[in-house]
């Protein structure tokens, strides 16, 4: 429970993750709920729920082709939870945050620096990226630590494809993702203790592998602000956290970066962040997950290995204990 949770606001629009920020700034904090309680039932939340399409018309379509990469036969989940259930903490710790608060986000012009064990460092405009290789749909599983799930049709490609451009150097071992931090922009990252800007990292052969997605849209259509725009990382198999959101820098790394959740919770959040039933989370079972979007009593489903990926990825963990290095 987050301490100090006024009665009006619904506990499912709090993440556990923002139960671990130490040291939120209670009162700021208890202002900010408050307000998004009164807006929960205002007439904004109303025109908003009413209108879902108002969310998607500043979109730009994308071309796009089909990959074999692509997990079928599941319900995709609606464009409007997929823009409106979000984790994006620079804009705010409530699930309906983002998609209110992310709009002043400058997607342009944008670019990604590429920097550390690299032949020479790089910069990379967003427009550029969008035509390095052709953008393919990737209908992903996509699941939180907290234990809510989604169906998600990203636009994107290999990750690998992006390194090849970068010429990383045999001692390049980790890639580390920044995401775009500017205080006056993202004015809420305030409300949290995190170290910003927002930091998540790969081993090398992890971020290698072919379902390491560079992310660019979603719905065949340019990524909305509160899911990350104009470029993320996708890790299908590891929990959501490892999927930075507005990356501005890639660094390549000898050493293993530090990460946000991390820094936050070293024994709740750990670096590799695999989904994994086996190994609970302090705080609650791994075991199931909730299915966003579904009828109530369709919502529970059995959490797979790898998020269902195993046949993918199991390789790269050979050797290693997953209990102790989850
Ligand atoms: N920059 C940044 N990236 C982020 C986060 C964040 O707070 N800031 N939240 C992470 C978490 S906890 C999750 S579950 C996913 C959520 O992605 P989605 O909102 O598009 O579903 O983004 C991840 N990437
Ligand atoms: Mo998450």
């Amino acid at each position: 429970m987050l301490i100090g949770k006024p009665p009006d606001i619904l506990s499912s629009e709090i993440t556990p993750q923002a139960e671990y920020l130490k040291y939120l700034n209670r009162r700021r904090f208890l202002r900010n709920a408050a307000a998004a309680g009164a807006v929960a039932l205002g007439a904004d939340r109303l025109a908003e729920i009413f209108d879902p399409g108002a969310a998607a018309a500043d979109e730009t379509k994308l071309q796009t082709v089909y990959s074999p990469l692509t997990t079928t036969g599941e319900q995709l989940t609606s464009f409007y939870d997929i823009t409106h259930y979000n984790n994006f903490y620079e804009f705010g710790v409530n699930k309906s945050d983002p998609a209110k608060n992310a709009g002043g986000l400058p997607t342009r012009p944008w670019t990604v620096k590429v920097e550390g064990k690299v032949k020479k460092p790089l910069t990379f405009d967003i427009d550029a990226l969008l035509k390095l290789r052709p953008l393919e749909n990737r209908v992903y599983r996509h699941r939180c630590v907290e234990a809510w799930s989604m169906v998600i049709p990203w636009v994107g490609y290999s990750f690998s494809e992006f390194v090849k451009q970068c010429d990383p150097l045999p001692s390049a071992r980790y890639v580390q993702f920044l995401s775009y931090y500017n205080r006056h922009v993202d004015k809420w990252a305030g409300e949290t203790d995190i170290y910003w800007p927002y930091s998540e990292g790969l081993r090398m052969d992890e971020a290698m592998n072919p379902l390491t997605l560079l992310t660019f849209g979603l719905y065949g259509q340019t990524l909305p602000n509160q899911d990350g725009a104009p470029v993320r990382i996708v890790v299908p198999w590891k929990y959501g956290f490892k999927s930075a959101k507005s990356i501005v820098t890639v660094r390549f790394l000898e050493k293993q970066p530090h990460t946000t959740w991390n820094d936050q919770a070293p024994t709740e959040y750990g670096f590799y962040a695999n989904v994994n039933p086996n190994v609970d989370h302090p705080r609650w079972s791994q075991k199931t997950e909730r299915r966003i979007g579904l009828p109530f009593y369709k919502q529970i489903r059995t959490t797979l290995m790898f998020n269902g990926y195993s046949d993918q990825v199991a390789y790269l963990y050979k050797g290693m204990d997953l209990r102790k290095n989850f």
